[in-house]
């Protein structure tokens, strides 16, 4: 009983000073790595729904939106790494350095933080969406955070 813990404890030693050893380098560079690129987290937002290439059957059509790397809140909202979405139906983004307008039923903005939004009444064809993600005085960030996807309606 005795023999086999130390046995144990031996081995333990071993494998503790043998991983320390070959550890010191990697752990340097992880320990480095956060600061050294804090822009490789770079924001992103992706159109769930409809999907790229969807047909739809209804004039009635449900975007989600989920993202990553920024936080969605409410329209005023200036909090660095925060902002609320935006979309484009059938329309050309504005330039990025001024607001998004509002058009209705065409430029829609997210404003309540929200993450889901229904365009009523679609006509039927194909149709381009851009969910852009911009600040709280609808600024898109910068860089851009933006999916793009076509879709079509078929009713
Ligand atoms: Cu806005």
């Amino acid at each position: 009983m005795k023999n086999s813990f130390r046995h144990t404890v031996l081995i333990l030693s071993v494998a503790l000073v043998s991983s320390c050893g070959g550890e010191p380098p990697a752990d340097a560079e992880e320990a480095g790595a956060p600061e050294a690129a804090p822009a490789a987290t770079m924001a992103s937002v992706s159109i769930g729904s409809p999907a790229d290439g969807a047909a739809i059957m209804t004039t009635s059509v449900t975007v989600t939106l989920t993202v990553d790397g920024v936080q969605i809140v409410p329209a005023g909202d200036m909090t660095a790494g925060t902002g609320h979405h935006h979309l484009y139906l059938d329309a050309d983004l504005a330039a990025a350095d001024a607001p998004v307008p509002s058009i209705p039923g065409s430029v829609v903005h997210m404003g309540d933080g929200s993450a889901e939004y229904t365009f009523e009444g679609v006509s039927a064809g194909e149709h381009r969406l851009i969910a852009v993600v911009a600040d709280g005085i609808h600024v898109p960030l910068n860089p851009m955070v933006v999916d793009t996807v076509m879709f079509t309606v078929n009713n």
